[in-house]
């Protein structure tokens, strides 16, 4: 359990496995984009569990998931994709729990960090088998795009609108990514030294295939998200030591990484939504 009281859900051995396909999927969905307010969610989803956690009532997922979201000032993001995402995973039968990993000012944006804390914290609450890292503003456009993970670390984002629902090379890495606790740990993580906009998502690429994983995708018919569009942010801004560091990706593997992400954790709420992590990340380098 997540730290909740399960409510009225009978417990996990009395129900029966959840199955391979859940059975009310509806396939293709238009995103809505609308503005909806945290507490307009909160009364479309009653039956959140404290921090955003859910389990179905009627059977047992067969993993624990975590979705940890790197986060700062993009307030009707967040909103738009819970709007969005929230009933997706419903659907799906999961047993899932939502983390938005929010850096504080004044540092720079570091996604990779944000990553590694996500991962970190979310273990101090509960056994979590599997981690899917999920841009703010992807928002999933098919519920058949299963929020699950396998034996090899998985690319979700098959299909972006910015891209004409492609990508924009082959390797593309960034968007949404699964991993499941063993995978996440076996590459040592993200690296912690991207601060500013870009690479970062390159270095774990590298990082998955230098550990011998091969990176699975669903059809990007299936697995197509609509990428909110929106302008660069404040204090995140090109990181000029970005290619340099993607060529160093797989040198630095081991020693950078989950084992090296240093943070302060400075506030710390159960929200109904999700759960709320802000961090202060010092910058060193
Ligand atoms: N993010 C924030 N706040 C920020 C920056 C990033 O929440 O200030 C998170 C958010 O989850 C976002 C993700 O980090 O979806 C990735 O941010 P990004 O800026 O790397 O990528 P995004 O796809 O924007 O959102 C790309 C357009 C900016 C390109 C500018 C460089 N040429
Ligand atoms: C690459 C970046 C990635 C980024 C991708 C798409 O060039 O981090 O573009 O960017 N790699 C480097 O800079 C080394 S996007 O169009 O979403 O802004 O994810």
């Amino acid at each position: 359990i997540v730290g909740n009281t399960r409510g009225g859900t009978p417990p996990p051995t009395a129900r029966p496995p959840c199955p391979v396909k859940p059975k009310h999927l509806i396939g293709a969905m238009a995103a809505n984009l609308t503005k909806t307010k945290p507490d307009v969610l909160e009364k479309l989803f009653p039956d959140l569990e404290p921090g955003g956690h859910h389990e179905p009532g009627e059977c047992r997922p067969s993993e624990r998931l975590a979705i940890v979201v790197p986060y700062r000032n993009r307030f009707d993001h967040l909103h738009v994709l819970l709007h969005n995402l929230i009933p997706v995973l419903v659907r799906q039968q999961l047993d899932f729990t939502i983390f938005v990993i929010e850096q504080d000012l004044p540092t720079t944006f570091n996604r990779g960090m944000l990553f590694n804390v996500g991962f970190l914290e979310a273990l101090k609450s509960a056994d979590f088998d599997c981690f899917i890292f999920h841009d703010v503003d992807m928002i999933p456009l098919n519920d058949r795009c299963l929020y699950r993970c396998a034996g090899h670390p998985r690319h979700l984002t098959a299909g972006v609108s910015k891209w004409k629902y492609g990508l924009p090379y082959p390797e593309y890495f960034g968007g949404v990514v699964a991993f499941t606790r063993h995978q996440f740990e076996a590459i040592n993580g993200d690296s912690n030294l991207y601060f500013g906009w870009g690479g970062e998502d390159d270095d774990l690429q590298r990082r998955v295939a230098a550990h011998g994983f091969k990176t699975l995708r669903f059809p990007a018919e299936i697995c197509r998200y609509e990428m909110i569009k929106h302008g660069s942010d404040v204090g995140n801004t090109p990181n000029p030591k970005r290619m340099k560091l993607v060529s160093t990706s797989v040198e630095r593997m081991l020693k950078d990484g989950l084992n090296t992400t240093t943070y302060e954790v400075t506030k710390y709420d159960k929200k109904h939504l999700y759960t709320w992590i802000n961090v202060f990340i010092n910058r060193t380098e």
